[in-house]
């Protein structure tokens, strides 16, 4: 993993700069974010395509916050990390969070219908009660995590979606 021998890098380097500081103690390596992320009842809406959503609890052990910057499905094209707000119509719409998604220091983010969630912009594979999938999140410091996630009917989670385009209706 690149990770690691970046990781390595890092290490070898503060160690380079204690000794020349001859503070004589090698500070520990950060971990990676992904060390100290974890997840629970994290599930996917069945849908035969176009769009549907993941929900669950991201929890984060880590003393500062964890920041996941993106997510990927091999059930779908692609995914982003929605929000959902109101517009000033006093709809509320779902729309890619600016930033990613924030856990914050030893708390956790809520992902649920209405809130915060995991968009399959495009399913390219049914998604169908019973079976499992995989999300992979990718943290802001490109380590990286995978989560197999069930995948359950729903009836709710059918926000309007809004792209900046204008509004658009992910229908059922
Ligand atoms: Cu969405």
């Amino acid at each position: 993993m690149n990770t690691r021998s970046l990781r390595f890098g890092a290490v070898a380097l503060l160690a380079t700069l204690a000794l020349a500081g001859c503070a004589g103690t090698t500070a520990p390596a950060p971990a990676s974010e992904s060390a100290v992320f974890s997840s629970s009842n994290v599930w996917v809406k069945a849908a035969d395509g176009g769009m549907t959503a993941g929900f669950g609890e991201l929890t984060n052990t880590g003393d500062t916050d964890l920041t996941v910057v993106s997510a990927t499905s091999p059930a779908t094209s692609s995914m982003q990390l929605h929000e959902t707000v109101q517009n000033e119509n006093g709809q509320m719409i779902m729309r890619e969070v600016e930033g990613g998604f924030v856990i914050p220091a030893h708390g956790s983010l809520a992902l649920a219908p209405g809130g915060n969630h995991l968009m399959f912009m495009d399913v390219t594979s049914p998604l169908r009660a019973g079976d499992d999938t995989t999300i992979t999140l990718t943290f802001s410091d490109a380590s990286t995590v995978e989560i197999t996630a069930p995948v359950k009917e729903f009836a709710g989670a059918n926000e309007n979606y809004d792209d900046g385009m204008g509004d658009m209706d992910m229908g059922k």
